[in-house]
């Protein structure tokens, strides 16, 4: 008896031990998580004509790029509250701003939480759950605590222009289109304060040789648009293009989606020349977020951390630039659904390829789990993207899946179908990307389109159903019915 239990503890001791080693050994990987907020795909490196994004494209040739990246919602809160904790936004029960993370889910573990409990660091600089910009900027915002061992509120001159910011409804720069060519350089702003914090955590890091989950989120290109003023100057007048949609477009869209390219009055027809200063404005934003990656990535590789860090780059959600007769977020277009995505893993041998696989923000958190050797996180509705970062030719999923107010789109290889209502019936939308790239032509209910349009539908509902399963084991305590932001 007294043998057999001698015997138990010492295979426990050596089994407990194992796995310590074997936790450290694949656990040595560092996270480095940048995300800003309000990017859509307008990048060089995404084929963009114009915007300059040096220091993006620059991960984009040593990582994998996704061209077919959505997030789950259109706006700030509800997308970072869903791909923080891996979960749809009807899981998390967010989707709107300004909700602190445990009012609804009180006993989850985010993605952050998740790395400090499995021995590392977890710091936050700058804007990673919601903070209503500019006003929050130099608070912690509706930030989720449980999430970090450390955080950092940058907090730069941008604050203190803001009585100079140009905005379409005089005093009001965080809602509406709004910008300044700021004087002064870089280092005043917050987002260049950030990444000088953001340098300071990696080289105690590298000092102590303990590993880190950094995420940076970077405020910019959210409006208002500020940016030093030889940002601008990237950005000849006479050079901008300013989308145009058809004369009677809006009455081929059902009406919340007509609703959700009206919420803006004051940008709603905007005159020209006002158009293509905001282009002008949100581009050189862009490249000023640029180079504060830039000096993360020039950092990364100076301390040799670039060997053992798993670094991600992306947006919380798309944008529009006019599109659609629109500016800002929040519509189930390709335009505010899609954001940009690299991945580069240390010792990765698809670097510079682009994937061709779907990915949604709910799969960032089981991807670097797994990159980082850590245990696989229980009850999480994404999927790990490793598989498409070995061999970017794998396809992992088939659609990726977007809802906003009482709608939900599925975009797949060929179409976008969105619905409005519990099961549509408040109107639907069809477009054929393969004719109709910029999504003007609404097919839904044409004959033609039957047969696809059925498919269609019956893989929205199939979605919609998965999106709102509860997620097993976690408490979830409902809200109010999400209001129209
Ligand atoms: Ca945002």
């Amino acid at each position: 008896m007294l043998k057999r239990l001698i015997r138990g503890i010492v295979l426990a001791t050596l089994l407990s031990t194992l796995g310590s080693i074997q936790a450290q050994d694949a656990g040595r990987k560092n996270v480095l998580f940048v995300i800003c907020d309000d990017l859509n795909c307008d990048l060089g490196s995404y084929g963009h004509p114009l915007v300059k994004s040096p220091s993006i494209d620059r991960l984009a040739a040593r990582g994998v790029r996704f061209d077919k990246a959505y997030c789950q919602y259109p706006v700030c809160g509800a997308s970072r509250a869903s791909f923080m904790t891996g979960l749809y936004p009807d899981q998390t029960l967010i989707r709107r701003n300004a909700i602190f993370l445990r009012e609804t889910l009180p006993t989850v573990v985010s993605m952050s939480q998740y790395f400090s409990r499995n021995g590392y660091r977890s710091t936050r600089v700058g804007k990673v759950y919601h903070y209503n910009v500019p006003l929050h900027i130099g608070t912690g915002g509706h930030d989720d605590p449980y999430s970090w061992d450390q955080t950092i509120n940058p907090r730069g001159r941008d604050r203190d222009d803001e009585p100079l910011i140009f905005s379409l409804r005089p005093g009001s720069f965080g809602g509406t289109l709004s910008w300044l060519a700021a004087d002064g350089d870089d280092s005043e702003q917050t987002d260049a304060i950030g990444a000088s914090e953001a340098i300071r955590v990696m080289e105690t890091h590298a000092r102590e040789k303990s590993p880190f989950f950094l995420a940076v989120g970077l405020y910019r290109p959210h409006t208002p648009y500020v940016a030093p003023k030889k940002y601008f100057k990237m950005y000849p007048r006479e050079k901008i293009v300013v989308p145009s949609v058809p004369e009677g477009y809006l009455e081929t869209l059902p009406e919340p989606a007509q609703r959700s390219l009206l919420r803006k009055k004051e940008q709603v027809n905007l005159k020209h020349d006002l158009a293509v200063q905001a282009i002008q404005a949100y581009y050189a934003s862009i490249t000023f977020a640029d180079a504060q990656v830039g000096r993360m990535l020039d950092a990364l590789e100076r301390l040799g951390l670039d060997k053992n860090t798993v670094v991600v780059f992306t947006s919380d959600h798309g944008y529009h630039m006019g599109e659609h007769g629109y500016y800002q977020k929040t519509t189930l277009f390709e335009n505010a659904t899609r954001v940009p995505l690299i991945i580069a893993a240390p010792g990765m041998k698809s670097g510079g390829k682009t994937s061709k696989s779907f990915a949604e923000m709910i799969d960032f958190y089981p991807t670097l789990a797994e990159l980082c050797g850590l245990p696989k996180p229980r009850n999480l509705s994404g999927m790990s993207l490793v598989p498409t970062l070995k061999d970017p030719n794998v396809k992992l999923r088939e659609s990726a899946f977007t809802q906003y107010d009482v709608g939900y789109s599925v975009r797949t290889e060929r179409y976008r179908y969105s619905a409005w209502g519990e099961d549509g019936e408040l109107g639907a939308e069809l477009y054929d990307r393969t004719s109709d790239p910029e999504e003007l032509v609404n097919l839904a209910g044409k004959a033609a389109v039957a047969d696809a349009e059925a498919r269609l539908k019956k893989l929205w509902q199939q979605r919609v159903a998965a999106a709102r399963k509860a997620p097993p084991r976690l408490k979830q305590v409902p809200r109010a019915k999400a209001t129209r932001r």
